[in-house]
């Protein structure tokens, strides 16, 4: 019997199923180049001293949170935030600093030509331009070596009636599918989708559903990028999460947590157990020796974390961020597999919610520092980063220049 409160204990499962050291080494937390930089609300943006000025910089302190945590080894770039003249340069620079370059995000939310929407605008030169702004991102993957293209979109209305449905929604498959031809050969999109905001009316890329169809009409290589932020209050995301593994087309994770509406704060700072949850659906599926499907896209998918760190010092938020990360995925794996079928099919509710709330309840900070410490990575990555002193070097390195923030 499996001692379930022992984070150390091996779990069953196929072969390959993800162990606690996976998490200590594998687990694929990709950080987001825009996670360091000046952000704010819509009412004030408070600068803060050491931030980035360029997306050399954005990597090294990407890089940063990957020396201290041990995974974390992809940073993602959003361009044209991240424009530079040298791509291959840049993804150089990265791996001198022993990280890569994650997935490509897309931005054709900040001109001026894009203010009906880009993708589904009713005009067909701005969609035009939106379709070769993102296909200039698949040629940046392909410089890079990425392999994902992420496509999220501010597209959508303000009024009943400002436009039509479904003229908007061809004009989104017939742009994606230009897109889509322009992929590298082995890179996949992710299409992410947001409930409201910018617009407020309709989004058209609003939930998984509509995220879903649109991949279905494009090709197996494009799958639904799933931010928790971007729910209305209460949604059952985890089941999201198990229905689109079962399709084979979970792509990627953007992580944050919210209060209210899409708040992008600290991953898992508000509701820890709704990550657990999700992460609980993850394992499973990875443990799965039945579904082949859900398997392997569970074993492909990538865990970004997408916060706006608008109060709080950048890199500190980004690393406890990722040791939350590992603390939950840790807890998902004391779920004993054999044990909740049985509760399960036996019909014991109780049981089978326990074996989820003990998992969830056990402290596995213990044992993750103990194998970050056999990997001579320091067994608080956070308290050694404080410690550290690098960030005020950092600031003393970093003075002149323009701080980068969101344009
Ligand atoms: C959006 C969405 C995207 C992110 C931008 C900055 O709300 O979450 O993933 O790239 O914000
Ligand atoms: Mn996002």
């Amino acid at each position: 019997m499996v001692d379930t409160r022992d984070p150390r204990a091996t779990q069953a499962g196929p072969a390959g199923a993800p162990s606690l050291d996976w998490v200590a080494d594998e687990l694929a937390v990709e950080i987001p180049s825009w996670g360091f930089v000046n952000t704010g609300t819509r009412f004030r943006v408070f600068p803060q001293a050491g931030v980035p000025r360029d997306a050399f910089e954005k990597v090294e302190d990407a890089a940063t949170v990957a020396r201290y945590t041990g995974v974390a080894r992809t940073v993602a770039l959003h361009i044209p935030w991240d424009k530079v003249d040298d791509y291959a340069g840049l993804a150089a620079y990265a791996r001198e600093r022993g990280i890569s370059i994650g997935g490509i995000n897309s931005n054709t939310f900040q001109d001026e030509d894009y203010k009906l929407g880009s993708l589904c605008h009713p005009s067909a030169a701005v969609r035009r331009k939106a379709i070769e702004a993102i296909i200039e991102c698949c040629e940046v993957a392909r410089q890079t070596g990425s392999g994902t293209v992420k496509v999220w979109l501010a597209d959508g209305t303000n009024y009943p009636g400002q436009d039509d449905f479904r003229a908007r929604r061809r004009h989104l498959i017939d742009s994606l599918t230009e897109v889509y031809a322009a992929l590298p050969a082995d890179a996949r999109m992710v299409l992410e989708y947001k409930l409201f905001e910018p617009a407020f009316y309709e989004t058209d890329v609003q939930d998984w559903g509509g995220s879903l169809t649109v991949c279905q009409h494009l090709g197996e290589r494009a799958q639904v990028c799933v931010d928790t932020g971007h729910h209305a209050l209460g949604v059952n995301i985890e089941q999201i999460v198990a229905i689109l593994l079962q399709e084979g087309r979970l792509g990627a994770f953007d992580l944050n947590d919210k209060k209210y509406g899409d708040d992008d704060l600290m991953v898992g700072s508000i509701d820890p157990y709704q990550l657990f949850r999700i992460f609980h659906e993850i394992v499973s599926a990875m443990r799965d020796e039945h579904d082949r499907v859900a398997r392997t896209t569970a074993e492909q998918v990538i865990f970004m974390i997408d916060q706006c760190h608008n109060i709080e010092p950048k890199i500190p938020a980004m690393i406890l961020s990722v040791m939350t990360l590992q603390e939950t995925f840790a807890k998902a794996l004391l779920v004993d597999p054999a044990a909740l079928r049985e509760a399960q099919t036996s019909g014991d509710v109780l049981a089978a919610n326990q074996l989820l709330q003990d998992a969830f309840r056990t402290d596995v900070r213990p044992a993750l520092a103990d194998l970050r410490t056999k990997r001579a990575l320091p067994g608080d990555p956070y308290r050694a980063y404080l410690a550290s002193g690098e960030a005020a070097a950092r600031e003393r390195r970093r003075v002149g220049g323009v701080a980068a923030g969101w344009g």
